[in-house]
């Protein structure tokens, strides 16, 4: 059952622009960044991310994406718990001594960017991971923060958040339902 839009496609990109803000203030600049995204929505709110942060830097910035297998088959029947891996990395550049920006869409147990921070340390050496997601919905199982967040939406576990972006979906929105 659909309980509320939380984000609307003006909201969602407000919620963008002010992270990208956000990305290049913390970091003075955008020297030695590298985008992340995670597949499969982290993937287009990453080439969002980039792109206004080009826009306003006026310099290009390097990227590439993760394809995390989730526990797929247990959406619904949640006791049967898999930890999430790294099917594919698609990073193109050397990480090692870059400042790495993962980006999803929702961060929930944590399991997902712990997952991705190992493929990452597969990859080079990175100087720093930072975390950007759309949505925090809570419910952390691990010690994981993000450092950009377009909103917190406080959750219980039986709600799902769903994220639609316009790249994969009908329209840019996030709405929560009750399972
Ligand atoms: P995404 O690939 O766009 O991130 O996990 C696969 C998909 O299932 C995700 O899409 C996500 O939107 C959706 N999903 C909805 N609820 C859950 C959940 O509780 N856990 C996980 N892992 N995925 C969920
Ligand atoms: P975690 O590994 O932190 O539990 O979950 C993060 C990943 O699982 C995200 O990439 C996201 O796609 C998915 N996920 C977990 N919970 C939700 C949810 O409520 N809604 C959506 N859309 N995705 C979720
Ligand atoms: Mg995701």
């Amino acid at each position: 059952d659909k309980k509320a839009t939380v984000l609307d496609d003006a909201a969602i990109r407000r919620a963008l622009t002010r992270i990208s803000h956000e990305i290049i203030e913390k970091n003075k600049g955008i020297e030695d960044l590298v985008l992340v995204g995670i597949k499969t929505r982290g993937v287009p709110i990453a080439d969002r991310l980039k792109e206004k942060i080009e826009s306003i830097e006026g310099q290009p910035i390097a990227g590439g994406d993760l394809d995390i297998t989730l526990y797929r088959d247990d959406l619904e029947d949640k006791s049967y718990q898999v930890d999430p891996d790294v099917k594919e990395a698609n990073i193109s550049v050397d990480i090692t001594h870059k400042k790495v920006i993962l980006v999803d869409d929702v961060l929930y147990t944590g399991r997902t960017v712990r997952a991705a921070m190992d493929a990452l340390m597969d990859h080079g050496r990175p100087s720093q991971i930072q975390l950007a997601v759309l949505v925090d919905r809570g419910h952390r199982e691990l010690p994981i923060t993000a450092d950009y967040v377009g909103k917190n939406i406080p959750t219980s576990q039986n709600e799902v958040v769903t994220v639609g972006l316009s790249e994969t979906d009908q329209a840019d929105q996030v709405v929560i339902y009750e399972k």
